[in-house]
């Protein structure tokens, strides 16, 4: 098991579904407030952070060896392994794990650059066959296809693939991405998802 966890977030930004995974890995963590307009807490883009992380971004864990992780798919990839009791994690090598870090890369590498090209680049004329990522309504079919059966991206077994894409859904129906709040099988999903103990937690501070 790790040690103490300092935890640089922001409730207002991806470190939320950090925060969701150390809740269900059951890490010991503390806040460390991060703040992106000049409000209480370590400016993201101050020295003192940039030297912790030179992007200059959340979430950012530093492990008490002095470890720095960042990107959401990496840290909760490492809390399922870090805590093996919570069962985030199917035994490694076996096929199931191989699909849990499927749609664990999935949504760094596909789903936000897709929906960040429909939402704000929408008229661009890049082929998609030329991106990694593809096209915005390829990706949502790909999401709704593995989670018609459910309840869960590994069916009866949650892992942590479940924590980054049901709250990246969750954030992107939020801010009106397309195809989101109107998908029952997304919506279904996600709530499922956020009824969960942890993500109260999580959500609860
Ligand atoms: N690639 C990172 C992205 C993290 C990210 O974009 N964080 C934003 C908040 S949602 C941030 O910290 N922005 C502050 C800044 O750029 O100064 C991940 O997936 O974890």
């Amino acid at each position: 098991m790790a040690g103490k966890i300092d935890f640089y977030y922001n409730p207002q930004s991806r470190a939320a579904v950090t925060r969701w995974a150390l809740e269900e890995a059951g890490a010991d963590y503390e806040i460390k407030p991060v703040t992106f307009d000049g409000g209480d807490g370590l400016d993201s883009r101050s020295d003192e952070f940039l030297a912790i992380n030179p992007m200059g971004k959340i979430p950012t864990l530093v492990l008490d060896d002095g470890t720095v992780l960042t990107e959401n798919g990496a840290i909760i990839a490492w809390l399922a392994d870090a805590y093996p009791d919570a069962g985030l994690a199917p035994p490694a090598g076996s096929p199931e794990r191989g699909t849990m870090y499927r749609w664990l890369f999935f949504i760094g590498s596909c789903f936000e650059p897709a929906m960040t090209d429909r939402m704000m680049r929408p008229n661009s004329a890049i082929n998609p066959r030329s991106l990694g990522w593809g096209d915005y309504d390829q990706v949502v079919d790909t999401l709704e296809k593995a989670l018609a059966e459910g309840p869960w991206l590994l069916g009866d077994r949650f892992s942590a693939a479940d924590i980054y894409v049901a709250a990246s859904l969750g954030w992107a129906g939020m801010f009106g991405a397309p195809r989101i709040k109107e998908s029952a099988v997304i919506q279904d999903y996600v709530a499922r998802a956020q009824a969960r103990p942890a993500a109260q937690r999580a959500n609860g501070g």
